[in-house]
Formats: C-alpha cells, sequence, structure tokens
C-alpha cells in the first residue's frame, strides 16, 4: 500500500501548547487526522514524532523501503542537521518540507534550514494547514507519475 511518511522533530509534540501565537492551537492528532483525511483508498499514512535526531534519520531509511514521499517537519533540526539531509539524500520519493510559521520573519538563526537543499517543496507560514498541503502535494505527484 502507497504511505506517506508524516515526520515531526523536537518539540512538535507539544503543539497546540506551547507557544500558540506563533504555532496555532491543533495539536499533532490534529494534523494527522486533517491529513489522513485527505488520502484515497488504498493509502496510508505513517505519522511520527521524535525529539531525537537518529530516531528520525532511522526513520528516513526505513521510509527508503516503504514511502511514496516524505512530509517532514525537522523542527530546530532544520536549522542544525546535516544528518537529516543526508538520510534525506538517501531517499529516492519527493519530499515535502514544512514549517508551521514563516521562519523568515523570525530570528535569523531560523532563516536556513538544512533540508530546504534537498526539499521538493518548501512550506513556511501556513500554520497547520502547511502539512495538508503538503500531502496534497505529494499526491498529486504520484498521481501523475
Ligand atoms: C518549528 C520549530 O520547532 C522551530 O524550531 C523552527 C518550526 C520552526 C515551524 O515553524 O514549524 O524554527
Amino acid at each position: 500500500m502507497p504511505t506517506i511518511y508524516l515526520l515531526n522533530g523536537p518539540n512538535l509534540n507539544l503543539l497546540g501548547q506551547r507557544q500558540p501565537d506563533i504555532y496555532g492551537r491543533e495539536t499533532l492528532a490534529d494534523v494527522e487526522t486533517a491529513c489522513r483525511a485527505l488520502l484515497p483508498d488504498g493509502w496510508d499514512l505513517r505519522a511520527l514524532q521524535s525529539n531525537w535526531e537518529g530516531q528520525i534519520v532511522d526513520w528516513i531509511h526505513e521510509a527508503r523501503e516503504t514511502a511514496a514521499g516524505i512530509v517532514i517537519n525537522p523542527g530546530a533540526l532544520s536549522h542544525t542537521s546535516i544528518a537529516i539531509l543526508d538520510a534525506l539524500n538517501a531517499f529516492d520519493g519527493p519530499v515535502m518540507e514544512v514549517h508551521i510559521s514563516n521562519i523568515h520573519k523570525r530570528e535569523a538563526f531560523r532563516h536556513h534550514s538544512y533540508v530546504s537543499a534537498r526539499a521538493d517543496a518548501v512550506i513556511a507560514g501556513l500554520g497547520t494547514y502547511g502539512y495538508e498541503a503538503a500531502v496534497r502535494r505529494l499526491l498529486s505527484l504520484a498521481r501523475a507519475d
């Protein structure tokens, strides 16, 4: 069954509770429900979150074998992790990078993302709708194949 990996990095388990003025009031469970609702019959979503860089690298390796595409919000690891970039470079399918906030409007240290060097699209500032936009785009790419 074609599967989309929805990967979230550090602190995104606190979505809906932490800094709602920046990240909104929807929880990660709400995001997963909204993304799942977009899937055509026969598609699956593997939604995963970790505060640990190596765990995210391991899930990207797993995705190499099983995923039709990856939607990833690496959280703060966007700005620091060459390991996640390297792992994504070893993945052949489409990669959508999501930031809930507009990282370019925030502190300078958030303006650069290592993951953007690999991502096929970068979504920033759409709030949690950015995840849905990313899933929609992945599905349209898959259907165009
Ligand atoms: C989420 C985080 O946790 C931050 O560290 C990033 C990103 C921005 C977001 O907007 O989703 O800088």
